[in-house]
């Protein structure tokens, strides 16, 4: 797709923003993005309207105007930024304070999760040939390796109450869904499918597991029982749909979906109703967060009005209406798989 093709993208849902903040009376209300089968007619309809608003000359949107950085001391967010050459686990205040740096190795560290007391980081990292499961304490000090395979084991992801974590492992062929407990013991697959079933996210009560999975073809979101009965599928599009991460409240998941080269921050309820976007298609928008009050959302993005170089990837907050969005994180290098 032609970039200014996503402009237009982006103007066709300004548009449908500012039509909801008339009808609303001024609040701005999410745009309600699309629902299971009727994807294909919708975008079609935004197709459409591409060429309608290609010819408006302004172009000011609420999702590029960014608030003075916010004062939320509500936890850090951990994240990975490749500013000091390799990928390395930071953590910062909410408001981007602090920023320091945890891991310092020539290997890859990723996917960083906080344990449920904000005492521990579990992670992954390929420090030991391949990607295997770490954690350590949230000061980065007391590194302990907790799987050793030879294939890829990635994704961790803390139970609720801290005993126990998921994580996604190619160990048997295609990726599942694993548990072990939190010391590593007791590794245990949760699924069976032929395809790929990875990024797990624990349900705030603990009797739950969202996951991605393409078992079905494309990209779904799917949730099951912690012991891995009755996976059901949520989502049912052609967007390749990633990162669940359920709201501490547990009614709601937030999600990324990439259709099109664009990936757009959504969020559905838990039993995968009423799925509406919360970010427009003028920047790459993914692995979205919650913040432990479910008031605000972290997330990467990769935006395209800034003209920089493909890999500035910036760590974002906004609140979960998709409005007072504040970058965090803008160094150089990228930052990427924030948690909060
Ligand atoms: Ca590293
Ligand atoms: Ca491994
Ligand atoms: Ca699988
Ligand atoms: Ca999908």
């Amino acid at each position: 797709m032609k970039p200014s093709l996503f402009i237009a993208l982006a103007l066709s849902v300004l548009c449908l923003v500012l039509a909801s903040v008339v009808i609303t009376g001024g609040s701005i209300t999410p745009v309600p993005a699309y629902a299971g089968s009727d994807i294909h007619s919708t975008l079609r309809s935004d197709d459409h309207l591409i060429y309608q608003e290609k010819a408006s000359p302004t172009f000011t949107s609420a999702f590029t105007t960014y608030l003075p950085l916010l004062q939320r001391p509500i936890g850090k967010i951990v994240f990975v930024s490749t500013r000091d050459g390799g990928a390395e686990i930071y953590v910062t205040n909410p408001d981007g304070t602090e920023q320091t740096r945890l891991t310092n190795n020539v290997f890859t560290d990723f996917n960083p999760n906080w344990s449920p007391d904000g005492t521990r980081i579990a992670f992954d990292s390929t420090r030991d040939d391949n990607t295997d499961i770490y954690v350590m304490k949230a000061d980065g000090t007391e590194e302990i390796r907790l799987t050793n395979n030879s294939a890829d084991d990635s994704n961790p992801d803390w139970s609720p109450d801290g005993t126990q974590i998921a994580f996604a492992s190619t160990r048997d062929g295609n990726a599942e869904i694993y548990v072990m407990n939190a010391d590593g013991t007791e590794q245990t697959r949760l699924t069976n499918s032929p395809g790929d079933d990875v990024d797990p996210d624990w349900s705030p009560d603990g009797t739950q597991i969202a996951f991605t999975s393409t078992r079905d073809g494309n990209a779904e979101i799917y949730v099951m029982n912690a012991d891995g009965t009755a996976p059901a599928r949520l989502t049912n599009n052609s967007y390749l749909d990633s990162s669940p991460d359920w709201s501490p409240d547990g009614n709601r998941i937030l999600f990324d979906g990439l259709l099109l080269g664009t990936s757009t921050i959504c969020i559905m309820n838990a039993d995968g109703t009423n799925v509406i976007t919360l970010t427009d298609r003028t920047a790459e928008n993914f692995s979205p967060v919650w913040s432990p009050d479910g008031t605000r959302i972290a997330f990467a993005t990769l935006d395209h009005l800034i003209g920089g170089p493909p890999h500035f990837v910036y760590i974002h907050t906004m609140n979960s209406d998709g409005t007072g969005r504040a970058i965090i994180a803008s160094s150089w290098g990228g930052n990427y798989s924030p948690d909060w």
